[in-house]
């Protein structure tokens, strides 16, 4: 039994290690979450401050205010999950600047994430990796230009993204959109490299890039589709998985050998 003993501790601890990152523990009830300008966060222990980056430390229920400028928002794979009803908005970031939002999974919002800029309309926001899904608009910038929106998955949102009264740039690109980028009295948004699930394009050369542009409704045009769609961001850190089935592995292991050396001590009885 003695060899058995490190194995038997690692699998005792191991469940409470990866216990933080599982989003089993998810906080049902709906809040609201601000980031306040003084950089302090009102409304939940689950986003830990680590100078101007904000980490969540397990799946949200509710909204968050950002009242400061120059952070980033990483969701760690996390949920930040809405009730679905209207207006309610996952993350405004309306009169802010600099923000970068980035490995969330954003779902159930009447907007998943809202700009609507101050004075300057510049506002330089990064949409970075996300999962936005079942949303009405999945994010709407309302006059608020110099944004990216990249390698972000978009699913079952009645609008992916909505680009309003801006004049400026945006940029919008390897991202994966299953419905369409609505652009309304504004400087058209630069759509480049997304893949696009109602594309049927060939790519004949094999460098994942289509041989024909994508067009919906004659609005919009991507001269560059991509042929597979952007990798999700994962649940779980991706080596979780992987430590888990070593473990598994070497306990398995490790009872087999121990009963297979059992058996040979024992001696054999013919005819019993
Ligand atoms: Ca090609």
């Amino acid at each position: 039994m003695k060899s058995l003993k490190p194995i038997l501790v690692i699998l005792l601890v191991f469940p409470f290690v990866l216990l933080p990152l599982s989003p089993i523990e998810e906080v049902k009830a709906q809040s609201t979450i601000y980031i306040r300008a003084d950089g302090s966060v009102e409304g939940t222990d689950l986003i830990q401050r680590n100078n101007n980056t904000y980490t969540f430390l397990n799946n949200i229920s509710g909204s968050i205010v950002i009242s400061k400028k120059f952070i980033t928002l990483d969701g760690s794979g996390f949920t930040l999950k809405g009730s679905g009803a209207y207006p309610q908005k996952g993350i405004n970031l309306s009169h802010r600047k600099n923000v970068t939002v980035k490995n969330l999974v954003i779902m159930n919002y009447s907007t998943g994430i809202f700009c609507k800029p101050g004075s300057d309309t510049r506002t330089n926001i990064t949409i970075l990796g996300n999962y936005i899904l079942n949303c009405d608009i999945g994010i709407d910038f309302v006059g608020s230009s110099n944004n990216l929106i990249k390698y972000n998955t978009f699913k079952n949102n009645t609008n992916d993204i909505s680009i309003s009264y801006v004049i400026g740039n945006n940029l919008i690109t390897q991202n994966s959109i299953d419905s369409f980028v609505q652009v309304w009295m504004s400087d058209q948004p630069i759509i480049d490299m997304n893949y696009w699930t109602d594309y049927n394009g060939t790519d004949s050369d094999g460098d994942g890039i289509g041989d024909s542009a994508y067009f919906y409704h004659d609005i919009l045009q991507d001269s560059h589709p991509l042929i597979e769609p952007v990798p999700v961001i994962p649940e779980f850190p991706s080596w979780a998985p992987m430590l888990l089935t070593l473990i598994t592995l070497t306990v398995i292991l490790a009872v087999y050998r121990k009963r297979l050396t059992k058996n040979t001590k024992q001696p054999i009885i013919l005819g019993a």
